[in-house]
């Protein structure tokens, strides 16, 4: 099983799309883990963006991922990465598909609503950032997985 973390970024959560976003996640399959309000910090931002740190949008997107509360979801499923991300859509909402997060719901790269990690690595990475282990709930048996995962 591969983990994502998903944050809900603060645009979302000021629109009142916590809810939907989440939603989609979870009926597509994927298992919550772990999930939390926090405003993140410029420390743990920058952290998060680190691979960022040299491109011109790098203060703008610290700015804004600190700008307000976040919600920080670790999801885990066969394949969570690529099906998180093709729940998202494309990093440019103007370029998203509809039917995807940021094709439904955003317009501008900057106000994007969801961050979803993109390799299996980086996923256990940022989930590590985001949580504790006392805080996940690895291990929690769900009881329609066998209708979900084959
Ligand atoms: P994604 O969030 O789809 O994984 P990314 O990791 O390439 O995209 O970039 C992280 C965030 O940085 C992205 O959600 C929005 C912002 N960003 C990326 N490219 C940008 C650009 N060219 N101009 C402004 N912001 C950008
Ligand atoms: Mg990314």
């Amino acid at each position: 099983m591969e983990r994502t973390l998903i944050i809900v970024k603060p645009d979302a959560v000021q629109r009142g799309l916590t809810g939907e976003i989440i939603k989609r996640f979870e009926q597509r399959g994927l298992k919550i883990v772990g999930m939390k309000l926090l405003q993140v910090s410029r420390e743990l931002a920058e952290k998060h963006y680190d691979v960022h740190r040299e491109r011109p949008f790098f203060t703008s997107l610290v700015e804004y991922i600190t700008s307000a509360p976040v919600v920080a979801v670790a999801l885990e499923g066969s394949d969570a990465i690529v099906a998180a991300r093709s729940t998202i859509g494309a990093t440019n909402p103007s370029e998203a598909a509809a039917g995807t997060i940021r094709g439904d719901y955003a317009l501008e790269i900057g106000r994007n609503l969801v961050h979803g990690s993109d390799s299996v690595e980086n996923g256990e990475i940022e989930v590590a950032n985001f949580f504790t282990e006392a805080e996940l709930c690895g291990g929690w048996t769900r009881d329609v997985d066998g209708w979900v995962f084959e």
